[in-house]
Formats: C-alpha cells, sequence, structure tokens
C-alpha cells in the first residue's frame, strides 16, 4: 500500500485530485496536510469524508517539526507537493509568502524525503517557469526556465531545489510542469471561475489589457489523471510537461462563457493590463505521451459546458467563498475531535 503524503490537498487541483484517486484505488492511504489557506476548502472533500484510507492534518509545510512528524506516524513512502501560493496576481502585490510556501516549503519537503527515503517524491509545478512565448514555438521540457512574475519565479526555484535533492542525494524526485486547469472547485480569483460567477451575478467582466493573451487549457481531471500515471510509471530525475493542445486567447474563453451562461457581450469590460502580463503559452507533452502513454481525454468544448454546470448547481460552494462561510468548515468538522 503508498503512504502518500499530499500537500495543499484542500486546494483546487489536490482535491480534485483526492476525489479521483480515492475513488479509484483502494491501495493507497492518503494523508492530506494543508495550511487552509484563503484557497484551502473542505469543503471540497465531503464527498470521501470518513473514507478509511484518507487522514486530514491541518499544517504548514514550512513547519520541519510537523513534517517530520508526519512522515514517521504515518509511514510516508511517497510525496506529491500541491501546495503553494498559486494566483498570479497576489504574488504581483506581495512576494514573500510565495517565497515562503514555494520554496522554503517545498525546501522542508525534500529534506524530510532525504531523511526518511521516501519512494517518490513528485513535484507539481507550472509551465509559468519557461516564461512567454512569442506567436510561435512550444514549451518543452528542455526549454530554458525564464520565470517572469514572482509566482512564477518562485515555482522554478522549487523546481531547481527538487532536482538539485535528486543529484545530490538521490531524492528520487519527479516534476510535472501544467498548463492551465479549470474545472470544478476552482478558486474564483482565476480567469474562469471568475467570469463564470460574475455573469451568473450580471457583473462585470474584467478582461486585462487588449484581451489577446494566450493560455493553453487542461481539465483538471485529465492533469491529475497524469500525475497519477507519473505515479505509478514515472522515472525519477525526469521532467513531464502536461498539456491539453488547446490554445485560447482570453477573450475568446470570456465569450464562451457568456454564451454558456446566456448573457451578453455587454459584460465584457477592459481593465488596465497585469504587470509583466506573459504573453502567451503552450505546453507540448509529446514526452509524457510517448514515455508514458498518457494523453488527455477530454475536449474543451465538453469539459467547459460540464466547469459552467458545475458552477451553475453548485452555488452554495461559491456563495460560501464570497461570504467567508467555507473557512469555518475546519472548525466545525474537526475542531470537537481533537
Ligand atoms: P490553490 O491555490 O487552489 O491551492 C493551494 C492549496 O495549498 C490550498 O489548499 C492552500 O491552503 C494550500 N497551501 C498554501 N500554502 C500552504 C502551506 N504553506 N502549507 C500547506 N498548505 C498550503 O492552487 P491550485 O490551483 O490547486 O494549484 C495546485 C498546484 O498546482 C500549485 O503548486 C500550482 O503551482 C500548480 N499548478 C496550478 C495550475 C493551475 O492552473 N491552477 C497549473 C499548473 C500548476
Ligand atoms: O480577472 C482576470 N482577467 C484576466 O484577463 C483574471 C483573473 C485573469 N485574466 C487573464 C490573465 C491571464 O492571461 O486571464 C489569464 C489567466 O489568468 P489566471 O487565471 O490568473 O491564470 P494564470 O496567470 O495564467 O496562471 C494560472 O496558470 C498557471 C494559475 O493561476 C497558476 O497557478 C498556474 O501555474
Amino acid at each position: 500500500m503508498k503512504k502518500i503524503l499530499v500537500t495543499g490537498g484542500a486546494g483546487f487541483i489536490g482535491s480534485n485530485f483526492i476525489n479521483y484517486v480515492l475513488e479509484k484505488r483502494k491501495d493507497v492511504f492518503i494523508v492530506n496536510l494543508d495550511k487552509l489557506t484563503y484557497a484551502g476548502n473542505l469543503k471540497n472533500l465531503t464527498g470521501i469524508e470518513g473514507n478509511s484510507n484518507y487522514t486530514f492534518v491541518k499544517g504548514d509545510i514550512v513547519n520541519d517539526e510537523l513534517i517530520s512528524y508526519i512522515f514517521q506516524k504515518y509511514e510516508i513512502s511517497h510525496v506529491i507537493n500541491f501546495a503553494a501560493e498559486s494566483h498570479v496576481d497576489r504574488s504581483i502585490l506581495g512576494s514573500e509568502i510565495f517565497f515562503r510556501t514555494n520554496v522554503l516549503g517545498t525546501n522542508v519537503l525534500l529534506e524530510n524525503a532525504k531523511r526518511f527515503h521516501v519512494e517518490k517524491f513528485i513535484q507539481i509545478s507550472t509551465d509559468e517557469v519557461y516564461g512567454s512565448l512569442g506567436p510561435e514555438g512550444q514549451f518543452e521540457e528542455t526549454t530554458p526556465l525564464q520565470p517572469n512574475s514572482p509566482y512564477a519565479a518562485s515555482k522554478a526555484a522549487a523546481d531547481l531545489m527538487a532536482l538539485a535533492f535528486y543529484h545530490t542525494y538521490q531524492v528520487p524526485v519527479i516534476i510535472t510542469r501544467c498548463s492551465n486547469n479549470y474545472g470544478p472547485f476552482q478558486f474564483p480569483e482565476k480567469l474562469i471561475p471568475l467570469m463564470i460567477i460574475n455573469s451568473l451575478n450580471d457583473k462585470k467582466l474584467p478582461v486585462y489589457g487588449d484581451g489577446l493573451n494566450v493560455r493553453d487549457w487542461i481539465y483538471v481531471n485529465d492533469h491529475n489523471k497524469a500525475v497519477d500515471v507519473v505515479l505509478e510509471k514515472g522515472k525519477v530525475g525526469e521532467v513531464y510537461n502536461i498539456g491539453a493542445n488547446t490554445e485560447k486567447p482570453n477573450i475568446e474563453i470570456v465569450k464562451i462563457i457568456l454564451d454558456q451562461t446566456g448573457k451578453t457581450e455587454d459584460l465584457i469590460e477592459y481593465v488596465k493590463d497585469r504587470l509583466g502580463h506573459d504573453r502567451r503559452y503552450a505546453i507540448n507533452s509529446f514526452k509524457i505521451k510517448n514515455e508514458l502513454g498518457w494523453q488527455a481525454e477530454q475536449s474543451f468544448e465538453d469539459a467547459i459546458r460540464n466547469t459552467v454546470n458545475w458552477f451553475v448547481e453548485n452555488e452554495k460552494w461559491w456563495k460560501e467563498i464570497i461570504s467567508g462561510e467555507y473557512q469555518n468548515y475546519y472548525k466545525l468538522q474537526y475542531s470537537s475531535r481533537s
């Protein structure tokens, strides 16, 4: 049985990962360690509460004593590090917490992975470490790192530290670099959920700059299936790009959402551009396809429709985020037990 420490498992991608893996497998035990920052929401995990292959620990990946305790207590064999400060706009407003969590936190996890001889350490990275593309070309695993935002720089630093632990101490590290995710449980600060919710509320949709910045989109479950394949078959010391070949300018995404929510383009509002706004991302994921046999399954058309429907059907989930009520859930569910 794999005993997996999943960090950041109350966030968007991590919670989808845990829900997916526990549904699919009985041969894993998952310890979900999450600090429950503004982005952590235990309501994302109500479907697996009480599952005997799962436990939750509230805590910070920077806390060495806690991490070492968890490794020993649960005999952790695998680590998947999703925990991060993840929003580019917030990193532009203040970089320190990004450095602390994304760089120091990853370092603490790596030190413990070394100390306790884990079998695999998957560092969940991002295509943003490669920087920005012109109109042509794609990011490959060998593309030099050229991060532009404080967020991207902190993720690149973590990647380099992870690779250094592989080369120096043979810690069995694998890095995955995925493109922009969307799907259920995404925090409504990111483009797609923000635009869906604003349009359902008849609020303006703020489009940065000329709206022609391009992102390469992937449905969150396709990303998580790739992480699961890497967990099973990924080769240590390697980097794997993950993407679905779905490049779209932001304005096109916004118009698709307006169409699906039945609202008009009058809601679009062009606003001041993001500082240092990367123009285009496009990920080449031939390596994971050729070497591990993974490829994205969901078409953008189906998955964006499912995502819009999910937000329509789960109004309570996002209204509790807007009101702040979601942050009381930990106290209600857990404090009486400890
Ligand atoms: P998210 O912001 O939704 O979730 C992050 C989670 O980490 C939250 O639950 C938060 O409480 C937790 N966390 C933050 N600081 C912590 C700390 N110090 N200790 C423990 N837990 C902490 O992020 P996400 O969108 O789910 O992204 C998950 C990972 O995937 C990140 O590493 C991100 O860089 C990477 N990634 C995201 C995308 C994307 O499009 N969202 C794309 C590629 C890669
Ligand atoms: O209100 C908005 N208006 C707008 O035009 C917001 C929130 C975004 N945008 C633009 C900026 C980007 O070009 O939409 C694009 C997507 O923005 P985000 O959703 O903030 O994502 P991005 O900056 O591309 O980063 C995301 O993908 C890579 C995740 O937040 C990162 O965690 C991941 O590593």
